[in-house]
């Protein structure tokens, strides 16, 4: 058994990438390297192979490999990204998991983000956002109904996807801006709240017993450390400005 994280460099390009709600400020590629390679370390430590797909010169937001699939252990789902730019990053991800996983494809004019999507055990939550819509949703709901799991869409406002509003941190407990989407939908975890001048911070990587979580956040990564979670804390401000937090840049799996 191994754990795979695949992932792909920030693109040349990074600077042209989509922004849905922040300004466009200036972006260093370079930097934006670095920490990306920070971030690859720190799944290593975690015990991930990485599988590092060749950059896509020409679509800047390629690095955000997870908006292209939903890996679960029975198959992957390949996204129809909402945004159009976006589409063309599906190509190498297919080809990268088609090894390891039957794979099953969103279809137009449904479209689905891998960020919009949050499984925790067999619930799955499904985001409505901009990038995310009912017909995506419907269509992930067919793929994985028969599997067992139990898909429940949930609107989201003020951010740009679902993940970017709420994340599993543990088993059972999730970390969430209440702001950009409904606590009462996640009633049922133990819930850890963003600092409220932190409205960014509910974007966490949960790896085994471990989180990767963005160093800047300190005060949200207090509360986390107080709860006892085991923070790995990853340099991410250069990809943030690119509206990516930790959970974009890979797509982690198991493989025999
Ligand atoms: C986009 O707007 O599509 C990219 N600039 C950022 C995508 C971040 N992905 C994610 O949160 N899963």
């Amino acid at each position: 058994m191994a754990l795979i994280a695949l992932t792909r460099p920030p693109s040349a390009s990074l600077a042209q990438c989509e922004l849905t709600h922040l300004e466009r400020t200036p972006i260093d590629v370079e930097r934006a390297r670095v920490q990306h390679d920070a971030y690859e370390h720190c799944l290593a430590g975690l015990g991930c192979t990485l599988l590092r797909l060749p950059e896509e010169v020409d679509l800047p937001d390629a690095v955000f490999v997870e908006d292209t699939a939903v890996v679960l252990d029975e198959l992957a789902v390949l996204t129809r990204p909402g945004a159009c730019s976006r589409r063309p990053e599906l190509h190498a991800v297919a080809e990268a998991l088609r090894p390891h996983r039957p794979l099953v494809t969103v279809e137009a004019p449904g479209t689905l983000d891998g960020g919009d999507v949050l499984v925790a055990g067999r619930r799955v939550f499904v985001g409505l956002t901009d990038r995310t819509d009912e017909a995506g949703t419907e269509q992930l709901r067919r793929f994985l109904a028969p599997l067992g799991y139990d898909v429940t869409a949930l609107p989201v406002s003020g951010c740009l996807h679902l993940k970017t509003a709420v994340c599993t941190v543990a088993h059972g407990v999730v970390l969430i801006n209440p702001a950009w989407v409904d606590p009462g939908a996640f009633a049922a975890f133990e819930q850890v709240q963003v600092h409220p001048d932190e409205p960014y911070a509910a974007n966490a990587l949960a790896l085994g017993t471990a989180v990767v979580y963005p160093a800047a956040h300190e005060r949200t990564a207090a509360r986390l450390a107080a709860r006892g979670l085991d923070l790995r804390l990853v340099p991410a401000d250069e990809l943030a400005k690119a509206e990516g937090g930790v959970t974009c840049c890979s797509l982690i799996f198991e493989i025999r």
